[in-house]
C-alpha cells in the first residue's frame, strides 16, 4: 500500500468530472487500498480518487468510530438510485479544503448502486453520516466540493481564507508576521 498526496482547492483537477472504471481489476483494487491508507492517515472518513489526482469514479469510506472495528467501504462507479425528500444537515469538512467546516443540507437517506472490490454489483440504502459522506464523495466525482452547496458569500469567504493560509505557509516564518 502507499500513501498518496491529497490535492487541495483551488486545484483544477478537483473541478473535473471523473470517468467510470471499465471494471474493478487489480489496478483499481490497488488504487482503493492506497486511498484507504491515505484516508486513515489524514485522518478522514471518506476519500474520492480525484482528491489524489486520479480522475476515475472510485471512492472509499469508513465512518466507524475510533472505538469500533474498522468498516472500510470500496465503491466504483457509485450511482444514487433514490434519495429521500427528507433532508439532513451536517457540519461538513473536506481534506481538500483543510481546516474549514460548514453546515450542508442534503437528502437524509440515499440508495446507491456500485461495483465493489470484487467487481460485483451491489446496492446500499443508508442514512446518517454514511449517507452524507457517500453524497460528499460522489460530488467529488462530478467536480463538486461541499462549498458549492453554500451561498456564494460563505463559499468565497472559505476559499479566500484557504488561499491566504496557503500563501502564508509558503513564506518564511519571519515574513509571516505582518
Ligand atoms: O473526513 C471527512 N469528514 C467529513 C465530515 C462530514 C461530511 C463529509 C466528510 S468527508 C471528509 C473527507 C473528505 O474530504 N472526503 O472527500
Ligand atoms: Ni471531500
Amino acid at each position: 500500500m502507499a500513501k498518496l498526496p491529497i490535492l487541495t482547492a483551488p486545484d483544477a483537477r478537483l473541478k473535473q468530472r471523473a470517468k467510470p472504471v471499465d471494471k474493478v481489476d487489480d489496478r483499481v483494487r490497488k488504487l482503493m487500498d492506497d486511498m484507504l491508507e491515505t484516508m486513515y492517515a489524514a485522518p478522514g472518513i471518506g476519500l474520492a480518487a480525484p482528491q489524489v489526482g486520479v480522475l476515475e469514479r472510485v471512492i472509499v469510506i469508513d465512518v466507524a468510530r475510533e472505538d469500533e472495528e474498522p468498516q472500510p467501504l470500496r465503491l466504483a462507479n457509485p450511482e444514487i438510485l433514490w434519495q429521500s425528500e427528507e433532508l439532513a444537515t451536517y457540519d461538513e469538512g473536506c481534506l481538500s479544503i483543510p481546516d474549514h467546516y460548514a453546515e450542508v443540507v442534503r437528502p437524509k437517506q440515499v440508495r446507491v448502486r456500485y461495483l465493489d472490490q470484487d467487481n460485483e454489483i451491489r446496492e446500499l440504502e443508508t442514512d446518517g453520516l454514511l449517507a452524507t459522506c457517500i453524497q460528499h464523495e460522489i460530488d467529488h466525482l462530478d467536480g463538486t466540493l461541499f462549498v458549492d452547496h453554500l451561498s456564494a458569500l460563505k463559499r468565497n469567504m472559505i476559499l479566500r481564507k484557504l488561499a491566504k493560509a496557503r500563501k502564508s505557509e509558503q513564506l518564511p516564518a519571519y515574513a509571516a508576521v505582518s
